[in-house]
C-alpha cells in the first residue's frame, strides 16, 4: 500500500460524547462491517463494555475507503476509552497515529477529558479534527460550544464539524476531512524495521497478539523478531495482519501501516507495550520514543469468601492478567480474612471492572478490602517503606514520616458553581492553584489533591453540586508528606487487620467515630458483648461502641415434632453463618470490610 494513501487516526472524546457511536457510521460508510453484524457501537465488544455502555478498552479497526475523486484509501481508526482510570489507553492510541478526531456533544460542551485529550493529542504532535456531536438533539447549543471548541484548539469556528453520529448527518464529510487535514504516515520503508508495540491481546491458540503501528521498514511471517528492552531474545514471526473485529492475516506490514503480530509468546507480559519491535538479523540502533510507564493507583485486598478456594483465585487473576497487562497481584494473608491477594488498579472504575470480571469467570463472592493509595513511610533510620496496605503501616513513633501521592486535577464547572466546587474541594484537603475561563461562562480550577480523598466520592459529590455540569479530569503529581496515621478496629479486643485505615489526623476522630457507629449496625448481635473500638496510630482507643448480645434461639419455637425439623432450622443458621468471617469469637459479614465507605453517608 502507498503510503500516501493511509491515514491513521483516533477517536478522542469526554465519556460518553459519543465516539463508539461515531465510530459505527465510518465503519458503516465504508462497508467495512457487514450490516448483518452491526450493531451499536459494535466495537464494544466486552460483555461489560456493552452492559454499561462505556468503553473500557482501546480498539483498533482497518476501513478501506473510496474517497470522492476516485482514489482508495486505507484507514486505521482507534476508538479510544473516555474515561480518566483508561487515559492511558489514549496516550497509547495516539502514539500509533497521525490524527485525532476530538468529538464533543453539542449539548454539553467542553469538559474536563475533552481539554486533557486534546492537550495528549497536541503533545504527541498530531492534527485534530474537532466534530461537534449529537447535533440532532433539542438541546444542543452548537454555536455556543463550536466557538468554545474553536478557542480551546485557536481555530476557527468554521473548521469544527457539525455532525450526528446518531442519525449520521454530516459524517460522509468527516470521511473526506480525514484525508483532507491528516497528513500521510511518515517513516521509511527502506530502513531497519521499528514498530512500536501500542496495545495487546491474549488469544488462547495464538498465545500474546502484539498490536502494533510500522513506523519503519516492513514486517512478514518467517522474519526473526526482537523487542528492543529485551535484547537477548529473539522470535520468529509466526503472523502478520491487520486488525477488522478480528485478525485478518495478510502478507506484510509497511512502514506507515496498524496490525498485528504473533509470535509464540506464551502471555502479553513478553510483549511490553510501549516497546519498539525490530528485526533481530538487521535491528535499528535506536528504539522508538515508547511511554512512560503506568503504576497502579489503586489497591485493595480480594479475598475468596471460602477460604479453601485460594488456588482457584489464582487461576482466574492469572487468566484475567492476560488480557489486562495493568492488573498487578501479590499474595498476602490477613489474620482477618486469611489468604488472598493484594492487587493494584489504575482507579476505582478499573477495581469495580476487575471484580466483576473475577466474579464471573469465579463464579463465587469475592470479599474486598476498602480501596486504598500506596504509603510511602520514612522509617526511623532513614530508610523509605512502600506500603500498599494500610495495616502494615508501623506505630506512632516507629517512623518519621508519611508521604502519600498528590495529584494535579481539573474540574471544569459552570461559573456560578464555584463557590461551591471551592468549598467541596477544600473539604477534601484539595489545594487550589488556579482558575481559567474555558468560555464566558465556565471556568476551569486547578486543584492539587492528596489521591486518597478524591478516588471514592468526590466525583459524584462533584456532580451533585454542580447539577450535574461539573467534570474532572486528575493525574498524577508527586509524593507529599501528611498527617496521616494508622487508624485500627479492635473487635472484642482484637485488631481486625483488613479494616484497618490510613486517615489524616484531623479526620481522625470524625471518621473513629462513625467506624465504630456503622460497624455496630453491620456486624449482627453475638452471644457475648462485642466492644467496638478505633484506635490511632497503635495507642489508646478514640471511640468506643458496644453491640448487645443476643442468643437467637432459632428452635425456641418448635415444641416436640421430628427431629428433622430441628435439624433444617439449625443448618439455616449455619449455612448463614458460614458466609460470615469468623475473627477471634466474633462474625463479622462481608460488607463490614467495605464500612469505611459508608461513613460518608
Ligand atoms: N442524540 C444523539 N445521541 C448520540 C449521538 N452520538 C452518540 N449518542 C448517544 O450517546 C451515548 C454515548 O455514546 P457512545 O458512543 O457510547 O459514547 P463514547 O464516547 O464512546 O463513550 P465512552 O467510550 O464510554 O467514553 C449513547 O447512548 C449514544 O446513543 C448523537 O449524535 N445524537
Ligand atoms: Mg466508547
Amino acid at each position: 500500500m502507498d503510503r500516501r494513501h493511509i491515514r491513521n487516526f483516533s477517536i478522542i472524546a469526554h465519556i460518553d460524547h459519543g465516539k463508539s457511536t461515531l465510530a459505527d457510521r465510518l465503519l458503516e460508510l465504508t462497508g467495512t462491517i457487514d450490516a448483518r453484524k452491526m450493531r451499536e457501537q459494535v466495537l464494544d465488544n466486552m460483555d461489560l463494555e456493552r452492559e454499561r455502555g462505556i468503553t473500557i478498552k482501546s480498539h483498533a479497526i482497518r476501513m478501506r475507503y473510496t474517497a470522492n475523486d476516485g482514489q482508495e484509501y486505507v484507514f486505521n481508526l482507534i476508538d479510544t476509552p473516555g474515561h480518566v482510570d483508561f487515559n492511558y489507553e489514549v496516550s497509547r492510541s495516539l502514539a500509533a497515529c497521525e490524527g485525532a478526531i476530538l468529538v464533543v456533544d453539542a449539548a454539553q460542551g467542553i469538559q474536563a477529558q475533552t481539554v486533557a485529550n486534546a492537550y495528549l493529542a497536541i503533545e504527541a504532535g498530531l492534527t485534530i479534527i474537532p466534530v461537534l456531536n449529537k447535533i440532532d438533539l433539542p438541546q444542543a447549543d452548537c454555536d455556543r460550544h463550536t466557538a468554545e471548541v474553536a478557542n480551546l484548539l485557536s481555530c476557527e469556528p468554521g473548521d469544527v464539524l457539525r455532525v450526528s453520529a446518531k442519525t449520521g448527518l454530516n459524517t460522509p464529510q468527516l470521511l473526506e476531512e480525514i484525508i483532507r487535514r491528516i497528513p500521510p504516515p511518515r517513516g521509511n520503508p527502506a530502513a531497519p524495521l521499528r514498530a512500536l508495540v501500542f496495545d495487546a491481546a491474549h488469544d488462547p491458540y495464538q498465545g500474546a497478539v502484539v498490536y502494533v503501528r510500522v513506523f519503519d521498514g516492513q514486517l512478514k511471517t518467517g522474519d526473526p523478531l526482537r523487542f528492543c528492552a529485551q535484547p537477548d531474545m529473539r522470535h520468529e514471526t509466526d503472523q502478520v495482519g491487520i486488525l477488522q473485529l478480528g485478525y485478518i492475516p495478510a502478507d506484510q506490514l509497511t512502514a506507515g501501516e496498524v496490525g498485528y503480530v504473533t509470535a509464540h509468546l506464551k502471555d502479553i507480559h513478553e510483549a511490553r507495550v510501549g516497546d519498539t519491535v525490530t528485526n533481530a538479523d538487521d535491528p535499528a540502533t535506536e528504539p522508538l520514543p515508547g511511554f512512560r510507564a503506568i503504576k497502579p493507583m489503586v489497591f485493595s485486598g480480594l479475598y475468596p469468601a471460602d477460604s479453601e478456594r485460594f488456588g482457584d483465585l489464582r487461576t482466574a487473576l492469572e487468566k484475567l492478567r492476560l488480557n489486562d497487562a495493568s492488573l498487578s497481584f501479590v499474595p498476602e494473608r490477613s489474620l482477618a480474612l486469611g489468604f488472598g491477594f493484594r492487587c493494584g488498579f489504575l482507579g476505582l472504575l478499573h477495581l469495580e471492572i476487575v471484580r466483576e470480571r473475577l466474579a464471573r469467570e469465579f463464579n463465587q463472592p469475592i470479599v474486598a478490602t476498602v480501596p486504598n493509595v500506596e504509603y510511602q513511610v520514612m522509617l526511623n533510620d532513614g530508610a523509605v517503606r512502600t506500603i500498599d496496605n494500610p495495616a502494615d503501616v508501623p506505630p506512632r513513633g516507629q517512623y518519621q514520616s508519611i508521604a502519600e501521592p498528590y495529584v494535579r486535577a481539573h474540574v471544569i464547572c459552570p461559573t456560578d458553581a464555584v463557590g461551591v466546587v471551592m468549598t467541596l474541594s477544600t473539604g477534601k484537603r484539595g489545594e487550589y492553584l488556579n482558575t481559567e475561563y474555558v468560555a464566558g461562562d465556565r471556568a476551569r480550577l486547578v486543584f492539587d489533591f492528596p489521591l486518597a480523598e478524591i478516588i471514592f466520592d468526590f466525583y459524584d459529590r462533584l456532580k451533585s453540586v454542580t447539577r450535574g455540569y461539573g467534570s474532572l479530569d486528575y493525574d498524577y503529581l508527586e509524593y507529599r508528606v501528611s498527617a496521616l496515621e494508622r487508624l485500627e478496629i479492635r473487635l472484642a479486643g482484637e485488631t481486625v487487620d483488613a479494616l484497618s485505615a490510613v486517615v489524616h489526623r484531623d479526620a481522625a476522630y470524625r471518621i473513629g467515630r462513625r467506624l465504630c457507629e456503622v460497624l455496630k449496625e453491620l456486624i449482627p448481635r453475638q452471644q457475648f458483648e462485642v466492644v467496638i473500638q478505633a484506635a490511632l496510630g497503635g495507642g489508646k482507643p478514640i471511640a468506643r461502641e458496644s453491640i448487645r448480645p443476643l442468643r437467637k434461639d432459632v428452635i425456641a419455637k418448635l415444641y416436640g415434632g421430628d427431629v428433622t425439623r430441628k435439624r433444617k432450622l439449625l443448618d439455616k443458621q449455619k449455612a448463614g453463618k458460614r458466609r460470615m468471617k469468623r475473627i477471634g469469637r466474633v462474625d463479622i459479614p462481608p460488607e463490614a470490610f467495605l464500612a469505611v465507605l459508608r461513613i460518608g453517608e
